[in-house]
């Protein structure tokens, strides 16, 4: 008996003694194995109880197993203390230098198409019009037949577009905004809108997007004249391609105007003397206008003979492509970070 304990003192001594000089969380690991473990030297002697009396080898398990809770809690706090030499060493071989500056962040740029948009705007706002905006999924008659275009119009087919039943399609121009707002706003006068926004048609091509934007206009008050529309018009293109401007109006055909006109600008490239893009013309043209239709006024709920009132469209990705010299529409829906950051 004595000569067993007089061993696992030395176990322990040694043990602890070991303990003190590791340096790494794997020595302390094979040193627990070595003693603690299964096959360790602990075990070991609890194997050898054979040789003692059976008074004598309960008392020796005791003395066996409270040495092994000591050293398995001396094992614990040295695991704490390599732990910790461990991120000390890693913190100081981290070298932070808080004075260097910071990753640099790619800045986002504004879309041409929705600069664009915002300056007409503000050149509308500038003078007096308020904003309108409606739903982009529409129903047959505010599409359509508010606007003087009636089933089986042959000027339908201009503008076919993506149905979600016989009756409810994806709006093929900003126009049934204004005809919800006269709504909205009757027997208020002026009514003096523009309505920006997506729009949808069956086409795809270079010059043509199956998604594109327009802003329309509309003016109604008593009193309304071509001329005012002529002013207004003039205006905007001055506003939007420089005061050397000038417009012609040339005759065309909506349906939800009449008279209706084409509005050409002067070139802005060449300033008329004519070059590729005006085709030698000197003219660009950029907007479709014209005098409401009473049939429209009538829809949005105000007497043709009482008022009258003028209306514009544009294509903004038209506009866009004029100002910034885009030869292919679907450049602008690429999403080519090249592209775009060039505005
Ligand atoms: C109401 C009454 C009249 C809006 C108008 C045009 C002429 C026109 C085109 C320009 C290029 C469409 O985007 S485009 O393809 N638009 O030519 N739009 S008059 O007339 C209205 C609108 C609403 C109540």
């Amino acid at each position: 008996m004595v000569v067993l304990l007089e061993e696992v003192r030395r176990i322990k001594e040694e043990t602890l003694k070991r303990f003190e000089d590791l340096e790494s969380l794997d020595e302390l690991q094979a040193l627990k194995v070595k003693v603690l473990g299964k096959k360790g030297e602990l075990t070991a002697l609890l194997r050898q109880m054979g040789s003692l009396s059976a008074e004598e080898r309960p008392k020796f398990g005791q003395v066996v197993n409270e040495v092994r809770d000591y050293l398995e809690s001396a094992w614990e706090d040295q695991l704490k203390r390599l732990e910790d030499l461990a991120l000390q060493s890693r913190l100081k071989a981290e070298k932070l230098d808080i004075s260097l500056p910071a990753a640099w962040l790619a800045r986002g740029y504004q879309h041409p198409l929705t600069r664009v948009m915002e300056e007409v705007e503000d050149i509308f706002l500038g003078m007096g019009f308020q904003i309108s905006e409606g739903p982009e999924i529409e129903t047959d008659y505010y599409n359509f037949e508010a606007l003087n275009l009636p089933k089986e119009h042959p000027a339908r087919e201009m503008q076919d577009s993506f149905y979600i039943t016989e009756d409810i399609l994806l709006r093929t121009q900003t126009s049934p905004v204004q005809i919800r707002t006269m709504e909205k706003l009757y027997p208020q006068l002026p009514v003096k809108i523009i309505a920006p926004g997506k729009v949808y048609r069956k086409d795809d091509d270079a010059t043509h997007s199956p998604m594109f934007h327009q802003v329309e206009g509309l003016v109604v008050d008593v009193g309304i004249r071509m001329s005012d529309l002529k002013g207004i018009l003039l205006n905007f293109c001055q506003e939007m391609f420089g005061p050397e401007r000038e417009i012609r109006l040339r005759p065309s055909f909506f349906p939800f105007t009449e008279p209706s006109a084409e509005v050409d600008v002067s070139c802005m490239l060449c300033a008329g003397s004519g070059c590729r893009i005006c085709k030698h013309t000197g003219w660009l043209e950029i907007l479709g206008s014209g005098m409401v239709h009473p049939q429209v006024l009538r829809a949005g709920g105000y007497d043709p003979e009482k008022v009258r009132g003028f209306a514009f469209g544009m294509g903004v990705e038209r506009i866009a492509m004029l100002k910034y010299g885009i030869e292919d529409m679907r450049l602008l829906f690429d999403n080519d970070i090249r592209f775009l950051q060039q505005f």
